[in-house]
């Protein structure tokens, strides 16, 4: 797997020299408690996933759910830098940036955060009448205006042109605010991924996209999607910056994101950044990868070996963040949500989910009268 590697425009822009300039590493400027706080929210999107897929097995829950163990530095990384008033637009595998939105600062608690509670979202996936979607539709088909999170949808790649249109409306109202899309790299093969991004391209909208490459589109493997080595290169053909990111490093995204929040910020235009990770398991839970034996039980074992929970420990071991007995509590890394206990997470961390639960297990089903409820105008 190729990792922090950078695919530059091969085209001698000012663009992409000016790139190059900036400060390598932006994580470099982060201070040891918001390195501590990344940890954190590793744990609390590992956490999200675990305890859900343990509430599905106990029948408490509907809906599919997509797994995002292993990809939880991709979701962390990228949005931990973001502004309040920056926009995102998540997709299925992305449920944590929900809550994590406008949370660094030790703000997950703060009402006024430009982000969804944990209430919120919990209240979604127990499809009650508390939630966004008032239990009308799929637990990541959410959104809103007001917290800048662009709504999420099925239709692969179809979240770009809606970036790219709120890019250029901010713009137009004189906002510096930059939009980040998330799409797995099977998403890239869509036709209105190359039409959005030529778009945003050509208007040098402030939109970054984000590829969560984890190997595969459900059972249709990287290489039957995109010809090039890296999804990354796609960039070269709009003119636009590509970078490559080790998703398993949620410092390394941290600092391929940041660099193309700030660049866009500045009014260079869109990127496209690679996170290169692995789908720990099947497309969703009704998708046992294990059964269907699509995926070589090698390359399986393979792309579970760096846990993000480990590299983001190993790292803060080496800079002296955590030490002694702190050092090795918590080893919530290699375990699947069957082997995961209680006792593997932060109690702060598993405190904050059982309060969104205890939220959604309270709320109210929502009223049968409400079924028509949005589908014309009101
Ligand atoms: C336009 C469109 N085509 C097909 C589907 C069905 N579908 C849902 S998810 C998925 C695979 C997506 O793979 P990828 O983009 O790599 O994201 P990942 O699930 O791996 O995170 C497919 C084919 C869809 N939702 N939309
Ligand atoms: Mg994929």
């Amino acid at each position: 797997m190729s990792t922090t590697s950078t695919s530059e425009p091969k085209m001698g822009s000012r663009a992409a020299k000016d790139m190059a300039h900036q400060p390598a590493r932006p994580s470099e400027k982060l201070t040891k408690e918001e390195r501590l706080e990344l940890f954190m929210h590793l744990y609390l999107a590992r956490y999200f996933d675990v305890r859900l897929i343990k509430e599905k097995k106990r029948g408490r829950l509907r809906g599919t759910l997509y797994s995002s163990q292993n990809q939880e530095a991709v979701i962390v990384g990228s949005i931990y830098g973001l502004r309040s008033t920056d926009w995102i637009s998540p997709i299925h595998r992305d449920m944590p940036m929900f809550f994590l939105k406008d949370s660094r600062g030790g703000r997950l608690r703060d009402k006024d955060r430009i982000g969804m509670s944990v209430e919120e979202v919990c209240a979604q996936v127990w499809c009650k009448v508390d939630s966004p979607g008032r239990a009308r539709d799929n637990w990541s088909h959410i959104g809103s205006k007001s917290k800048r999170i662009i709504h999420s949808t099925s239709m692969l790649a179809g979240t770009i042109p809606a970036a790219a249109g709120v890019a250029y409306a901010d713009r137009l109202a004189g906002g510096d605010s930059v939009v980040l899309t998330f799409n797995g790299e099977g998403s890239t093969a869509q036709g209105v991924f190359h039409e959005a991004i030529n778009f945003a391209a050509v208007h040098k909208l402030p939109v970054v996209t984000v590829v969560e490459n984890n190997q595969w589109a459900y059972g249709t493997p990287v290489e039957l999607e995109c010809p090039t080595p890296d999804v990354a290169d796609r960039a070269k053909g709009y003119g636009i910056h590509g970078s490559v990111a080790d998703g398993q490093d949620v410092f390394d995204v941290y600092d391929k994101v940041m660099s193309a929040v700030d660049w866009a910020r500045a009014g260079n235009g869109p990127s496209i950044v690679e996170c290169k990770t692995f789908r720990a398991y099947g497309h969703g839970d009704h998708d046992d990868d294990r059964a269907v034996k699509y995926r070589p039980a090698d390359e399986v074992k393979h792309g579970r070996e760096r846990d993000p929970i480990a590299v983001c420990r190993k790292r803060l071991i080496e800079l002296g963040d955590l030490t002694g007995d702190l050092a090795k509590m918590y080893v919530a890394e290699g375990k699947g949500a069957s082997e995961a206990v209680t006792e593997d997470f932060p109690p702060e961390v598993v405190e904050y989910l059982d309060e969104g639960i205890r939220f959604a297990l309270a709320s109210g089903e929502p009223a049968a009268e409400e079924g028509g409820m949005w589908v014309f105008k009101e």
